[in-house]
């Protein structure tokens, strides 16, 4: 098949699953192509089978804001005429889908019929989505979409409780190549750079965003380290680190957190990793905790949004309330302080993720792409 895919290229999540979907669709033979303003952070091979093409906006000085929807459907318009493309493959309705629906009717025009397949990641449905102003819009892109799938059954059933749904959605939860993982070169890991030895290491990475409450890691971190002794890496940058780092400052535990930036390397820090945090908002799905759980690494997690999928209560880690930062810390006190619990809770993380193994997943959507080409 010759499939556009249009996504965000940024670190983390939607980004991450677009781009390793992609790349794992062009090594089973299809021909992909990346439709998007920036090369995705992933995407290092460029071959034959995978292209990737920049959407560029324009400046006009009339224009106060420019705009990228309308760039991005002429893009798609180009690329689907001049490549064969067969099929879109869509992440986030807005403004994705939006855009993809406008370049299905200007082909439309030219005698072109092509199917989109859409995919809710979360951020669309649960926060942007459900601001009241860009509702409308993300009905219309749903119920426009040929096809819908979501992450998480619980972002499917969100979905069709705040939106006006006329579309089935389809579940087809992310995925990890559980095969870049076989084997832990911890000596590669440098683990005594960063704690000693008699030191648990817990880590937490995201975009530091509010719905991250990047702040009840540290909280959790502190109660943690007064009974084990402990090492915070963060892992990550956005608008709220700040309020962590002065959260620490004022805790007095600046000798026991790093904060190591944005990081290309997230898999070696897992690697000598004992304990995953994510004690977030809402989760749509959770990809952060599934990378932490394919390393091996137990997760502690609230118990919101698609994350009772992935962390499974009492096995690969435990799940507490939002804001829960007692209950979290003696989750946490409970897996790391006891050798045993600890590397039966590692073990279990990763009999866990295996069950998301890509080779598992792909098929659910190279079926679904028939499908859509049949139909079309
Ligand atoms: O969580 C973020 O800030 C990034 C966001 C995104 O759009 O990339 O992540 C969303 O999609 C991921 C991939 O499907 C999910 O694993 C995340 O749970 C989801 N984030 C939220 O729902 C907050």
């Amino acid at each position: 098949m010759k499939i556009a895919i249009v996504c965000y290229p940024t670190f983390g999540g939607s980004g991450v699953v677009a781009t390793e979907l992609g790349l794992i669709l062009s090594k089973r033979g299809h021909e992909v192509h990346f439709i998007t303003y920036k090369q995705p952070v992933r995407l290092e091979q460029i071959s034959s089978k995978i292209r990737f093409h920049e959407v560029n906006v324009p400046e006009y000085p009339l224009f106060h804001y420019q705009p990228y929807e309308l760039a991005l459907s002429s893009k798609l318009v180009n690329v689907v005429k001049h490549y064969g493309i067969e099929l879109l493959h869509v992440h986030y309705a807005i403004p994705h889908a939006y855009a993809g629906y406008m370049a299905k009717k200007m082909l439309e025009e030219e005698g072109i019929h092509i199917p989109m397949v859409t995919t809710l990641h979360g951020t669309d449905i649960n926060i942007v989505g459900n601001h009241p102003f860009y509702k409308p819009a993300v009905t219309f892109s749903i119920n426009n979409s040929d096809f819908v799938t979501s992450v998480s059954k619980s972002l499917k059933e969100d979905t069709l409780k705040f939106f006006d749904i006329r579309k089935e959605i389809e579940v087809i939860p992310n995925f990890i190549d559980v095969s870049k993982y076989q084997q832990k070169t911890f000596t590669d890991c440098q683990r005594e750079l960063m704690a000693h030895d008699d030191e648990k290491i817990i880590t937490h990475v995201s975009n530091f965003r509010k719905v991250k409450r990047i702040e009840d890691v540290v909280k959790v971190f502190y109660e943690v380290q007064k009974k084990i002794k402990a090492r915070l890496m963060m892992v990550g940058e956005g608008p709220d680190k700040e309020l962590a780092e002065n959260l620490v400052r004022e805790l007095k535990i600046s000798d026991k957190v790093l904060f190591l930036g944005q990081s290309n390397e997230v898999d070696k820090i897992l690697c000598f990793t004992d304990l995953f945090l994510i004690p977030s908002e809402t989760e749509s799905f959770g990809l952060a905790a599934l990378e932490a759980m394919v390393n091996s690494v137990p997760v502690i997690s609230t118990n919101t949004g698609g994350l009772p999928e992935v962390n499974i209560e009492g096995y690969s880690g435990y799940l507490h309330n939002v804001g829960d930062i007692s209950g979290m810390a003696n989750s946490a006190v409970k897996i790391l302080g006891d050798e045993q619990n600890l590397a039966k809770f590692k073990l279990q993380a990763r009999e866990v993720a295996e069950r998301f193994d890509i080779n598992k997943i792909v098929p659910l959507y190279e079926d679904l792409y028939q499908r859509a080409i049949v139909t079309a």
